[in-house]
């Protein structure tokens, strides 16, 4: 028999006004249309509070069970950066040159990446996103570590990364989501444990002045909205 009880509270929910919501959707809409995969990236220093308050924005993101299987390692130092950049370009050198499919590298073509990766270095901060696979705590009665299944990892660290995302655009910063592969150095540079796996790379900063992003369109809305009355 399940004896657990949910402890509810009242929702707090402020109900807006029809034209209000209309222009504070609006007005997001066209904030995050201006958002751009960057690549080059300025040194100049961005305060700390902005990515203390992104990161506080993802954990607030839903979860499966709300087990909040998400670490996220902040690197400024720059002797730690170097390492990730060198290990990085390591791999990201074997993927572009052996690793990679031909139909992989075409259609990758058009946005003129490479396995140089300045940015791992240039960006004042990386944010590096680990999935926790499983928890671990420690049993109460034999001291033991033991696992904890987690569920829906791989769908709650997207969302929080997401949600990250957004929070570092709206504070008037650039980002980039790389994925180096493979990644597991990075659980060795930064010390992590083997239930967290690096997710994804998230170089933060403000553009270099004369960054240029490639040439590229999103989807029109007809395509990837399908509406059932
Ligand atoms: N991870 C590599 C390759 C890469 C793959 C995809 I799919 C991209 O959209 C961009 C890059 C890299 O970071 O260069």
């Amino acid at each position: 028999m399940d004896t657990t009880k949910v402890q509810y509270k009242p929702l707090q929910f402020e109900r807006l006004p029809a034209d209000e919501q209309l222009a504070r959707s609006g007005a997001f809409l066209a904030q995050m249309r201006t958002r751009r995969t960057v690549r080059d990236f300025s040194n100049a220093p961005v305060p700390f509070t902005l990515i203390e308050n992104a990161v506080a924005t993802a954990a607030t993101a839903p979860s499966g069970a709300n087990q909040q299987p998400w670490t996220f390692v902040v690197v400024s130092n720059p002797a730690i950066k170097q390492q990730i950049r060198a290990a990085a370009e390591a791999e990201e050198r074997e993927s572009y040159a052996h690793r990679m499919s031909e139909e992989w590298l075409a259609a990758l073509a058009h946005l003129g990446t490479d396995w140089h990766k300045p940015h791992l270095e240039d960006a004042p901060y990386l944010i590096i996103v680990f999935r926790q696979a499983y928890g671990l705590t420690t049993d109460a009665e034999t001291g033991e570590t033991v696992k904890v299944k987690h569920y829906y990892s791989e769908e709650s660290v997207g969302i929080a990364v997401g949600m990250l995302l957004c929070s570092l655009h709206q504070a008037g910063l650039a980002t980039l989501t790389h994925t180096p592969s493979p990644m597991a150095f990075l659980n060795a540079i930064l010390n992590r444990p083997t239930n967290e796996r690096p997710y994804v790379v998230i170089p933060v900063g403000y553009p270099a002045d004369d960054a240029q992003v490639p040439v590229i369109t999103k989807k029109p809305l007809g395509e990837v909205l399908v509406r059932v009355e």
